[in-house]
């Protein structure tokens, strides 16, 4: 019994739900043919709900094994649940709480190794997927690829073989290096990050992974990677909050079970994918995921508009003093900033994606949705791998062009303001950044200092840009957004 007096969600609890509130398939039925790393409440919201409905709707038994990068907790918490977790969508008049059931295992990447190992070396195996946040790519932020001089990728890569990997980059290229030495049965690796050109960048970062190994037959892996291996592009969309002391609560009242790990979410979802598998996949397509030729005008149109402005609210909203999304889209310039924004970069998307001014109205209904308590703290977290994706390439393309940036300064402006120490935002570049501001230079030096440090050396050196970016900070500084 939990402290709330509640029995404990496992398999056997839920012949005491109600028919809806239990997962659309069986969980008994289901085997691991899917294995995912990142263990996050975005996949369990995402990935885990379209396969697990693939798997009803089509009667294959397809079941995703779940691999932790770091933290065990979630893994353990899992587990005394028989995998299962529930799911709460938070639509603005109430809320929606089931269990899912499509995980089959969970494991925790450093001392679950070798059972990692031996699931992405089986040929059952035939889709793998990651959520692991831009930083787990560890890309340099010059040229995209291997950042070979990360300290975490430089010990994997100077690991003995069968030693200790910590990155997952150095895991994956690990067991699928095992894989090609085995038989090479042809598998999908599937990045479900927010990064352009998400295949292509993992893909990339594998390879110069085993390129950079001391294995003496990296060669011959390379070819057979290119051969069996497939790294289909993906566009990922749901809203995932991080669960609070409050979500457990309230879904242990719906479901009359207490969940250790709840997820909530909003109800709205998308999943679009580059359809280049090479190897049997879910058909998550009778659950609404959209298989096409080439994601990018999808990709870059929820990069820039979604992304984006999330950001943008993210740093101008804490600058103001707001907690959540939905608290800075209550201030009378939250929604003016994100059509704004919109419209700004509407001009560099490519042709075949979705109507971007329909798109920013979806985006401030989501955004206004007042059951999400989504915190600006964790969207503003790791800024310096996400404006790059989101902010930068439309700011070059617009300034290319001649075209005014007014709003893109004015968020660039906001993470700037979110950079000056003591900032307790998260950031894999936190002490590179802060080292900006102990220049004593003048501001616009400032911005053009934490420029280079994202990678970004052409921006750093357009004197106008990065002193229209300075001359907002004083307003911010002192928690004024003027648009
Ligand atoms: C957010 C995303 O935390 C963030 O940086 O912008 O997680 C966003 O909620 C998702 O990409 C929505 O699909």
């Amino acid at each position: 019994m939990s402290a709330a007096g509640l029995p404990p969600l496992n398999r056997k609890a839920l012949a005491g739900l109600a028919p809806e509130q239990r997962p659309a398939a069986d969980p008994a039925e289901l085997r691991t043919r899917i294995v995912h790393f990142g263990l996050g409440a975005f996949h369990r919201a995402h990935q885990v709900v379209y396969t697990e409905n693939a798997a009803a709707c089509s009667g294959e038994p397809w079941g995703i094994t779940a691999v932790a990068p770091r933290s065990a907790e979630t893994v353990r918490a899992l587990r005394d649940q028989d995998c299962l977790y529930s799911l709460t969508e938070r639509r603005p008049g109430g809320s929606l709480s089931r269990v899912v059931g499509a995980v089959t295992g969970a494991l925790a990447m450093r001392p679950d190794a070798a059972a990692v190992d031996a699931l992405l070396a089986d040929p059952e195996v035939t889709v793998v997927t990651l959520t692991v946040t831009e930083k787990g790519y560890h890309r340099s932020a010059r040229t995209g690829g291997l950042d070979t001089t990360d300290p975490a990728v430089a010990a994997d890569l100077a690991a003995a073989p069968g030693g200790q990997l910590t990155t997952v980059v150095g895991r994956l290229a690990a067991g699928l290096a095992a894989r090609m030495r085995a038989d090479a049965s042809p598998v999908s690796v599937v990045s479900c990050d927010n990064m352009a050109d998400n295949g292509v960048a993992l893909s990339r970062v594998v390879s110069d992974f085993v390129r950079a190994s001391a294995w003496p037959d990296r060669a011959e892996i390379l070819d057979r990677l290119a051969e069996a291996v497939a790294f289909p592009s993906t566009v990922v969309d749901r809203i995932v909050p991080a669960a609070t002391d409050a979500d457990r609560a309230a879904a242990g009242a719906a479901l009359g079970v207490h969940d250790a790990v709840p997820v909530v979410g909003e109800p709205y979802r998308q999943w679009v994918l580059e359809d280049s598998f090479a190897a049997p996949r879910p058909p998550w397509e009778l659950d609404g995921a959209l298989f096409v030729p080439d994601v990018a005008p999808y990709q870059l149109t929820k990069l820039r508009l979604l992304n984006g402005s999330h950001s943008a609210l993210a740093c101008l909203g804490l600058a103001a003093g707001r907690t959540t999304i939905a608290d800075a889209m209550a201030t009378d310039w939250g929604e003016h900033l994100v059509r704004a924004l919109c419209a700004e970069v509407a001009p560099t998307l490519p042709a075949g994606g979705p109507d971007p001014g329909t798109y920013a109205d979806d985006l401030v209904v989501r955004f206004r949705n007042p059951a999400m308590h989504h915190l600006l703290r964790q969207i503003a977290s790791d800024g310096s791998v996400k404006i790059t994706e989101r902010w930068l390439p439309a700011l070059r393309s617009l300034r290319a062009r001649g075209a005014a940036t007014p709003v893109l300064e004015l968020a660039l402006a906001g993470w700037v303001n979110a950079t000056r120490p003591p900032s307790d935002i998260t950031d894999p570049a936190r002490d590179a950044l802060a080292a900006c501001w102990a220049l004593a230079a003048r501001p616009a030096e400032t911005v053009s200092a934490l420029l280079r440090v994202v990678g970004a050396a052409d921006l750093a050196d357009d004197t106008a840009l990065t002193t229209a970016v300075a001359d907002r900070l004083s307003a911010l500084r002192a928690g004024r957004v003027d648009i």
